[in-house]
């Protein structure tokens, strides 16, 4: 279960964030009313929240997900593969450690992101990205191994992060999408296949009894809830236009 959610509201400097989408510039008043509407869903999720104040410093500080891991043991601050967020790690290092004893880093030469990290149980896939380097990830399973639980990279040539293309939604459950179809790590999953013009859908987040998604993709919602879980959507049009999905714009624990 995780008791524990952090999110940061979307900052004035919000549409200077990296992307490589071709969709346009976010609506800063949309966004904010989208970022609302996540938190509202996770409202429903039973977890306390702490709403962090806008950094106009970091555009793409709202996906707080990159900067730390929060495992069950330790919060692991990252060091951002992107030049332009390398600071917010160590800006979210005094709010991760209100809630953990044990304080871990990923140091130079490695760089990770938390979006390239996936938790299943005490395992950990660790996507081997443009942002996560194998030193990071190196160091990330060497953290992880001291406090039992355990760590594996999986290269990625397709996305920006490995949870941008498939997200796992416990019960066996992984969403999954282009060349995590196949990844023979994943074949034991119950994989529900997000087809590549809905590959958006691919990262979605299980908040203890529900499932969060973005909205519009009518199809994969029911292969979810085919499967007995409660599906909350949520409007994602202004962070997909900058590369981010639901699980990117919050830190679950
Ligand atoms: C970036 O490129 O870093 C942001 N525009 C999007 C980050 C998305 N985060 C995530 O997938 N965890």
């Amino acid at each position: 279960m995780f008791q524990h959610v952090i999110v940061r509201t979307p900052c004035q400097s919000l549409i200077e964030g990296i992307t490589s989408a071709n969709l346009g510039l976010p609506d800063l008043a949309l966004a904010m009313s989208q970022h609302e509407q996540y938190i509202a869903a996770l409202r429903q999720c039973g977890v306390a929240l702490t709403i962090l104040p806008p950094l106009d410093a970091y555009p793409d500080s709202v996906f707080v997900e990159d900067a730390a891991l929060c495992t069950p043991h330790c919060v692991v601050v990252t060091r951002p593969g992107a030049d332009s967020r390398r600071g917010e790690a160590a800006l979210m290092e005094p709010v991760a450690s209100r809630f953990y004893e044990c304080v871990e880093r990923i140091e130079a030469p490695g760089t990770l992101e938390g979006g390239d990290v996936m938790m299943v149980g005490r395992h950990y896939y660790i996507g081997l990205s443009g942002r996560t380097n194998a030193a990071g990830a190196e160091q990330l399973i060497a953290i992880l191994q001291r406090y039992g639980l355990s760590g594996s990279a999986v290269p990625l040539t397709e996305f920006l992060h490995l949870k941008t293309g498939c997200s796992y939604l416990e019960d066996n459950v992984l969403l999954a999408t282009g060349e995590f179809l196949s990844r023979p790590e994943f074949a034991a999953f119950d994989i529900i296949a997000v087809p590549p013009e809905q590959a958006y859908a691919a990262n979605a987040i299980r908040v203890n009894d529900k499932v969060i998604m973005p909205a519009g993709f009518p199809v994969i919602r029911a292969e979810i809830e085919r499967r007995g879980m409660t599906v909350l959507e949520v409007p994602m049009s202004e962070f997909e236009k900058l590369d981010g999905g639901v699980s990117c714009l919050s830190l679950r624990f």
